[in-house]
């Protein structure tokens, strides 16, 4: 493998780790429309970038199925076998915005594995594949009752305290025999998937955090419980409030699975001077997993006291399983520092809580409190 790999496909991201490579996307980037080029979508990795020939490659499925199967590239895109589907998807790594939490809150998270990311660690695609839940159907003739899980292996390897392992995670079956959509997709905005996204092919939840859409997917088994695999079992996990470096236990946590409402102001950037004739312009993202979509966004120039809520023209369409793009004028008099900030609601009414202090959690994980930005204003 090689990082370098990376630094080919994608030389305009904010390179945040070399080695793993992680990388996200700019703010001008993410601006540049609903769908994220694949040049610009932001790139997670706990290891290197597997080589893999497509030729050669077979996906393993296993476990509590009625049958195990291992399918060619060639199986798996054959019309005739599986029905493809395309599906906008928008991934958020659960560690978007975690250098608010890291700014505010110093010290905690497990910082070899934690990437200090910004707003960019955020993208939406159109994913190309088949439909998992037919695959496991129509290959597999299904699950055996006891199967509750689905975990899926990559062939990336990493580190964790001087072990070697691979790439694996899972999701409640419940989620797949639901969703038609979770997709093993080897195609990405009408191109092939690109090494660092996952070739040959990955696996993509809708709504789910980005962990769980495992790359490089080889070999996918039907459990009765979760996968043991350390990114599992001891990472992506949420603590409660009141734990801390000393007494976390991974027992303490909670697996992260549905991404919560979050929002961020990507235009202008914080601490900037404007100068305007009454009104500033923001703009920014706003998602919501779960299938949830977002529904309504809000801006304060006050730092929550007075909301404009964005109009509906001025945001991207509405979608069960991707983000929007929403801008707003919003109407300032006041001269000198001004806190704005954004909040969200999705349709099950969801909305952000107030402050990080109310996000933050040990392993700095899911930052959705209102993103706040402070303005200079020169009217
Ligand atoms: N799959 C494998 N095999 N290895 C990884 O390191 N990282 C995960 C997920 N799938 C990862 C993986 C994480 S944490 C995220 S956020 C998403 O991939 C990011 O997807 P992207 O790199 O295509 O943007
Ligand atoms: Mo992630």
């Amino acid at each position: 493998f090689s990082w370098k790999t990376v630094l080919e496909e994608k030389p305009d991201l904010l390179h945040v780790l070399d080695f793993p490579y992680n990388g996200e996307t700019t703010r001008e980037q993410l601006l540049l429309g609903k769908i994220t080029d694949n040049k610009y979508h932001f790139v997670r990795n706990h290891g290197g970038i597997p080589d893999i020939q497509e030729d050669v490659f077979e996906l393993e499925i296993g476990g509590l199925v009625n049958k195990t199967v291992k399918l060619s590239l060639k199986d798996l895109k054959d019309p005739a076998k599986f029905p493809q589907t395309e599906v906008t998807v928008t991934l958020q790594c659960s560690g978007t915005r975690r250098i608010e939490q890291i700014e505010q809150y110093p010290g905690d998270g497990d910082e070899l594995i934690n990437a200090p990311w910004g707003e960019g660690a955020i993208g939406t695609a159109v994913y190309r594949g088949v439909s998992l839940k037919k695959v496991l159907k129509l290959a597999c003739g299904g699950v055996t009752p006891e199967c509750k899980h689905l975990e899926f292996i990559g062939a990336d390897t990493y580190f964790k305290k001087k072990n070697v392992f691979n790439y694996a995670v899972s999701v409640p079956f419940r989620k797949v025999r639901a969703a038609e959509e979770v997709l093993l997709a080897w195609e990405m905005n009408g191109q092939p998937l690109p090494k660092s996204h996952g070739a040959p092919l990955r696996v993509v939840v809708t709504g789910y955090i980005g962990a769980r859409s495992c790359k490089w997917v080889y070999r996918i088994n039907a459990l009765a419980e979760p996968s043991m695999g350390p990114v599992q079992a001891q990472e992506y996990l949420y603590y409660t409030s009141q734990i801390g470096k000393q007494n976390a236990k991974y027992s303490n946590g909670f697996s992260i699975q549905q991404m919560p409402v979050s929002s961020a102001i990507i235009s202008p950037v914080d601490k900037k001077v404007i100068v305007h004739d009454g009104k500033i312009t923001l703009k920014g993202w706003a998602y919501s997993g779960g299938g949830n979509w977002v529904e309504r966004v809000e801006v304060s120039p006050d730092g929550g006291s007075v909301w404009y809520a964005v109009d509906q023209e001025n945001m991207t369409e509405k979608h069960y399983h991707a983000w929007r793009l929403w801008a707003i004028d919003v109407p300032v008099d006041a001269e000198g520092w001004l806190e704005f900030c954004v909040r969200t609601w999705d349709s099950s009414n969801n909305t952000e809580p107030t402050f990080v202090r109310s996000s933050w959690n040990w392993d700095l994980h899911v930052t959705s409190s209102c993103h706040r930005i402070k303005l200079y204003s020169v009217n």
